[in-house]
């Protein structure tokens, strides 16, 4: 169509068959033609070939034929010759050679029919019906290739004639080119194509995609990802720009620089910190540049003997990171020094230092550092010192123990010095029974020398021996037992053997406290009393510990006592739970606290202390003391026992289980029990929910009498334990600041525990730090109230909270307010929050005198009338809302409680 001269196609014949012809198309439009109308003469053969077209690499070539074919129906006269198709043919060859066309060497593709057809051949009036056929051929063998056209007696003007291939074109997928791609030779087949990746871009996965015979790229695979510092925007990667940084081809994409870091030009794979801040090598570039931590704070250092309990606080600044940890150096270095748990990478903030030297000077040094100390140049960690001196201490158990020259009666036996002598040695003493008898007869000897000749011995017979020394502290552990026999040798010695029998001689002292001794004039009288009304006594200013514990506490036959299970561990052992049967009693459930082997004359009074206190009240909201026993081994303490255990697990346990008037009743027994210990004169000083044991009737009672006050009448040990014994977030702050422990600061930690009972066993303070709540409370911080706690109660707690502590309410009055609450319900009613109470139980039984037993769990259940939606409202400080809440429908509690956050 668009060859303006003569195409000059071969024919065959070259006359009377195909002629080119030009005519004017549509539009008037001059065109050439290929024509033949051989209609009317019968075994026509007319052929027409193109000139050779080269292959160019395509293996399948479309031909489109553009042509007009006359309706033989429409041909006077033309019966059996005329026809209405023609053949289209083609050869495959290298070169354009070939002058003339060789018929045989083509083959056919196709016989083409028109569609349409036209009827008149009149010029003046045409009506031309152009046909488009389009065929595919497979070319694959030679170089190029003819076309031909065989007529066998139509009427037809070929009009136009393209001749092409498919193509899948260039594109870019998945940050990958894949190249203009010729389509495969059959009409099914898909050509396999590997993209490269784009400038700035790296291999995900091998990309490949697959070029369609139609010249469609199909299932695309594999792909690139941009460089690290790169993003894809538009199928290609561009740098990241200044102040944003991208690390890993895989990260999604730029991201801006975290805090403390920066970065200036385009590209950056990662942002360098501001000055004076670090990142370690393991922080990922996306974590913020972080600072070494300041020094550790508050170090206190408690010493015991020849062990030293080393105590701080965290660091002011942590540098913006969480792996602060810890190290100690000591000056006044000795090799052996034992650290718990360890010296250096530690995450805690106590350290036992342990085997020193007696009566020694050291400087301990708590160095902090953070996960940039070392980067961030000095690589030195931030620390505080301490200075103490080690007390005077026993010396360490002989470990080894020899025996020689072994007769029938005798052997001499000799041992090393102990490892730690802490002192100047002043004698040993030897130990020793026959393995039989056990310890029940022993003898000791003692000697100034490390060595002793043992007498008297019966022959084949086996001994345990057991050594210890003695310094001016006095005696050290004995060694661990070790066993030797005698046999037939002879041999003969001469020592002085002492005989001691095992009993303890008891002698009786007055109480030394001064305030008692007026009022007190034997210690055979139990408690004091003043103005009738019992005054406790302090274990401690008894000198013999033994008979405050007789005076208080009834002994116990070990043989009444079933020990069952164990419950927990207590400061001085396990707490087993277990049955004790009393002579002339019924079986009792009793818990069994016991003091593990190994005590000290220390330990020992601190243990039983507590039973000398307990055993001075009686009370239904204090634990009561059902007996101890000291005359065998291990010491016990016997108690009732309590089935729910201690108040703050069981409240965590039951969270949200309980309506407000029960908790009250909680509440109100360990005022009642607190009330009772104000008007015997006693402090408590760590009342807490931990320290309030709940029964099977949810009655609570007071606990733990412990030793947080043992330690009051010596200097050293107040200065020393002050931070480590007081459990600061319980605690008045005038008992934390001066350690003024009264009443008063009772009624503080008594505020705590009802907030700790209403919060259902939360945490005071949640996880601030001690020192933090100490400046909290002391800038006028309180508690806010717990979820649902009506707001009597957080009153209630805020006046148990006041600064002065003259302005707080007594335990008289506290109770007297909560036993009012209970018979007024309706003043408990929600102040909002989650759980809207309906029906409050009344606590008719609750008004029973002072000191009775409460048994809340069987209270039962009252209806109260329901506010309106405008009281709650109110008593929410919301009010403003109710017009809104109208408008939309909401008039009632009941219509509110249908919706939703949304
Ligand atoms: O929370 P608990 O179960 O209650 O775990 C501790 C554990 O012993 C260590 O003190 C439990 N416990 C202490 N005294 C008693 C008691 N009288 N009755 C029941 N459990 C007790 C306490």
């Amino acid at each position: 169509r668009t060859v303006p001269g003569e195409l000059k196609w071969a024919a065959s014949p070259s006359e009377g068959g195909w002629e080119e012809v030009s005519i004017m198309d549509e539009k008037n439009i001059p065109i050439r033609t290929y024509q033949v109308c051989n209609v009317l003469e019968p075994n026509q053969n007319n052929w027409l070939r193109t000139d050779w077209i080269p292959r160019s690499g395509a293996q399948r070539v479309y031909v489109e034929v553009k042509f007009t074919l006359r309706d033989c129906n429409s041909l006077p006269g033309v019966t059996g010759t005329c026809k209405e198709t023609f053949n289209l043919y083609y050869h495959e060859s290298n070169e354009d050679r070939e002058s003339y066309i060789k018929e045989n060497s083509f083959i056919k593709v196709d016989t083409v029919a028109a569609d349409e057809s036209f009827t008149q051949v009149d010029v003046g009036d045409r009506i031309m019906k152009l046909n488009t056929e389009v065929r595919d051929v497979k070319v694959t063998t030679r170089k190029g290739f003819y076309l031909a056209f065989q007529d066998v007696g139509a009427c037809i003007a070929l009009v136009s004639v393209r001749v092409f291939y498919k193509t899948c074109p260039l594109t870019v997928r998945n940050l990958a080119t894949f190249p203009d791609t010729i389509t495969g030779a059959d009409t099914s087949s898909l050509v396999e194509v590997r993209g490269s990746c784009v400038n700035q871009s790296e291999e995900r996965e091998e990309p490949k995609m697959y070029c369609g015979a139609d010249g469609e790229w199909l299932v695309p695979i594999g792909g690139c990802l941009c460089n690290p510092g790169y993003e894809e925007k538009g199928g290609a990667c561009k740098a990241c720009s200044a102040g944003f940084y991208k690390a890993k081809s895989t990260d999604p994409g730029c991201a801006k620089c975290p805090p403390h870091s920066h970065s200036l030009r385009d590209g950056a794979t990662v942002c360098d910190c501001h000055s004076g801040f670090f990142r370690a090598d393991s922080d990922p570039p996306s974590m913020a540049c972080t600072q070494p931590p300041s020094a550790p704070q508050q170090l206190i250092s408690v010493v015991n003997e020849t062990s030293v309990v080393l105590e701080w606080a965290p660091p002011h600044r942590l540098g913006g990171r969480s792996d602060t940890s810890y190290s100690l150096d000591t000056m006044g270095w000795e090799c052996n020094v034992l650290f718990s748990p360890g010296q250096a990478g530690l995450k805690t903030t106590r350290v036992v230092v342990s085997e020193l030297r007696a009566h020694t000077h050291y400087t301990f040094i708590v160095h902090a550092r953070n996960g940039v100390s070392q980067a961030s140049g000095a690589g030195a960690a931030q620390s505080v010192s301490v200075s103490v001196t080690t007390n005077q201490a026993t010396p360490s158990p002989v470990s080894f123990i020899q025996a020689t020259d072994v007769t029938r009666h005798s052997l001499s036996l000799s041992w090393q010095q102990p490892d730690r002598p802490n002192g100047v040695i002043l004698e040993y003493e030897v130990k020793f029974y026959e393995k039989d008898q056990r310890e029940r007869s022993y003898r000791i000897m003692r000697t100034f020398s490390r060595s002793v000749d043992v007498t008297g011995l019966n022959p084949l017979t086996v001994y345990v021996f057991h050594v210890r020394a003695r310094t001016a502290a006095g005696y050290g552990e004995f060694s661990t037992p070790f066993e030797f026999s005698t046999n037939s040798g002879i041999h003969t010695a001469m020592f002085t053997v002492f005989i001691i029998s095992r009993s303890y001689t008891t002698i009786s002292h007055p109480p030394l406290h001064p305030s008692f001794s007026s009022l007190v004039s034997s210690p055979a009288l139990a408690s004091p009393t003043v103005a009738g009304v019992k005054i406790y006594v302090d274990p401690f200013t008894y000198e013999d510990p033994d008979q405050a514990i007789h005076e208080f506490a009834k002994e116990i036959d070990v043989s009444c006592i079933h020990i069952e299970k164990v419950i927990g561990m207590g400061e001085f052992g396990e707490v087993c739970s277990g049955r004790l049967r009393a002579q002339g009693k019924r079986e009792i459930y009793v818990a069994i606290k016991s003091l593990k082997a190994g005590y000290s004359d220390k330990q020992r009074r601190d243990f039983l202390s507590e039973a000398s206190i307990m055993g001075q009240f009686d009370h239904p909201n204090i634990i009561r003391l059902e007996g101890v026993v000291t005359r065998c081994k291990p010491l016990m303490i016997i108690t009732e026992y309590m089935e729910n255990g201690s108040l703050d697990a069981f409240l965590r346990k039951h969270d949200g289980q309980f309506t407000v008037i029960q908790l009250v009743g909680m509440l109100r027994g360990i005022a009642s029990g607190m009330k009772y210990l104000s008007d015997m004169n006693y402090v408590h000083r760590d009342l807490a929910a931990r320290n309030i044991l709940v029964n099977s009737n949810l009655v609570c009672k007071v606990s733990d009498f412990g030793l947080s006050r043992v330690l009051e009448d010596d200097p050293e040990a107040a200065y020393t334990t002050r931070v480590r014994h007081i459990p600061i977030r319980w605690t008045a702050p005038e008992a934390i600041a001066y350690r003024k422990f009264t009443t008063a600061s009772d009624v503080w930690s008594y505020g705590i525990v009802m907030w700790e009972v209403v919060s259902y066993g939360e945490r005071p303070y949640w996880d601030m730090n001690n020192q933090d709540v100490i400046k909290a409370i002391e800038e006028g911080y309180r508690l806010p109230a717990p979820m649902d706690c009506p707001v009597v109660l957080h009153q209630l707690m805020l006046d148990c909270w006041e600064r002065d502590r003259a302005e707080r309410p007594t335990f008289s009055q506290i109770l007297n307010m909560l036993d009012k609450l209970i018979r007024n319900p309706g003043t408990l009613r929600r102040t909002g929050g989650e759980r809207y109470l309906k029906y409050i139980p009344t606590g008719t039984m609750l008004e029973s005198g002072v000191g009775s037993e409460v048994c809340v769990s069987v209270i039962p259940e009252m209806c109260v009338p329901e506010w309106s939606l405008c009281e709650w409202l109110q008593s929410i400080g919301l009010e403003r809302y109710r017009d809104t809440l109208a408008a939309a429908g909401y008039t009632s509690l009941d219509s509110l409680l249908a919706l939703t956050h949304q």
